[in-house]
């Protein structure tokens, strides 16, 4: 297991990779280049640089989180063909320089959702939370008060200038349903694993967050079945997850044990996104501190799932709160999610003892 943290790169995060090597048990960032146009190839240079960076402070940079996937792959469009070539070379540039592990998505439009990006705890803290109420509205309205709460930084898959073309590319997934996009997301998958294969790059999907549809939009990383049914549409090791716990139990009827259980023991966890969430009511939930008393799941279980079924990839704290003063990119200031590496690392060190 290799204990990890995102960074945002030196222009969009305000956290110098200097602090996160000071967080005890860090030995790498997970990286993405933000200037590059969705579906366009990262060129080896700016690869380069970037993992230059990490390395230069003491931190490796095995994990890209992410890179996204063009709606046109997602929505089977026939311009789906250059996008997936140019994907094919960055996996391949990438893996020249050390990379082990990419992150993606297949969501439709969003990334993930959340209705506060401000939600105030009992303690004073802030974190984010989802109400089904928050999105019981015009699709403009949510999407602008998402743009304006995110406290100045473009939230990852939220970009401005994509979403300013949100009901348009809503309009293009219009026949997509959940058996095409899965059909989509095999097609991709059946093009690109043998390139990983090849090269010695492990993809792992993060599931839909959240794991139900929203919008009307079509979803197809949302629990077991789903999972199950992507492992086996391209049977291969390097076809494999991230598992966030987080976002899978945003579905109370997942059982994110099990899951954790299954997909260690068949080898496909690569990434592990660790958090827990507090349930409010029904599907309402709040992103709430690590430990196991502040939310909804039992995070020795969490660990204990992983570690006892072989697990042998590399984890992150997800997101954190914001505590003692610290303002910034939502989900990602340092303190809190230091204290979930801490807490993390200390259920891993006990599991390992017995
Ligand atoms: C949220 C993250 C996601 C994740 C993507 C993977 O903060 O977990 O944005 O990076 O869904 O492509």
């Amino acid at each position: 297991m290799q204990m990890t943290m995102r960074w945002f790169g030196p222009e969009e995060d305000k956290i110098p990779l200097e602090h996160i090597r000071q967080v005890p048990g860090v030995t790498g960032v997970v990286g993405a280049l933000y200037d590059v146009p969705v579906g366009e190839v990262w060129p080896k240079e700016k690869i380069k640089a970037l993992i230059e960076q990490a390395h230069n402070a003491g931190l490796t940079m095995e994990v890209i989180e992410s890179v996204n996937i063009h709606d046109d792959i997602k929505i089977g469009l026939p311009s789906r063909e250059r996008y997936i070539a140019n994907y094919q070379q960055t996996i391949r540039n990438l893996a020249d320089f050390g990379v082990k592990v990419i992150c993606y998505n297949f969501m439709p439009v969003f990334d993930w959702m959340k209705t506060d990006m401000n939600y105030v705890l009992p303690d004073g803290s802030l974190t984010m939370a989802f109400e089904k109420a928050g999105i019981d509205k015009s699709l403009d309205e949510v999407v602008k008060e998402v743009l304006e709460n995110s406290n100045g930084f473009a939230l990852p898959g939220w970009e401005p200038e994509r979403l300013a073309k949100v009901q348009e590319l809503f309009a293009k997934y219009q026949d997509v349903d959940d058996a095409l996009l899965r059909e989509n997301l095999a097609y991709f998958l059946r093009a690109i694993i043998p390139v990983c294969e090849e090269v010695g790059v492990k993809m792992a999907i993060h599931p839909d967050d959240p794991p139900y549809s929203i919008f009307g939009l079509p979803r197809v990383v949302k629990n077991r079945d789903d999972l199950d049914w992507i492992c086996n549409a391209v049977d291969s090791e390097a076809n494999g997850l991230t598992l966030c716990t987080g976002s899978i139990a945003e579905d109370p009827e997942n059982d994110v044990y099990a899951i954790l259980k299954e997909f260690s023991s068949r080898k496909r966890i690569h990434f592990a996104h660790v958090r827990n969430i507090k349930i409010i009511k029904d599907k309402d939930f709040y992103e709430s501190a690590h430990p196991t008393q502040y939310g909804s799941l039992n995070m020795l279980k969490v660990i204990k799932s992983l570690h006892d079924n072989g697990f042998d990839g590399y984890i992150r704290p997800d997101h954190g709160r914001f505590i003692w003063g610290e303002t910034g990119r939502p989900g990602y200031g340092l303190y809190d999610r230091a204290l979930g590496v801490t807490y993390l690392l200390g259920l891993w060190e006990a599991v390992s003892q017995h």
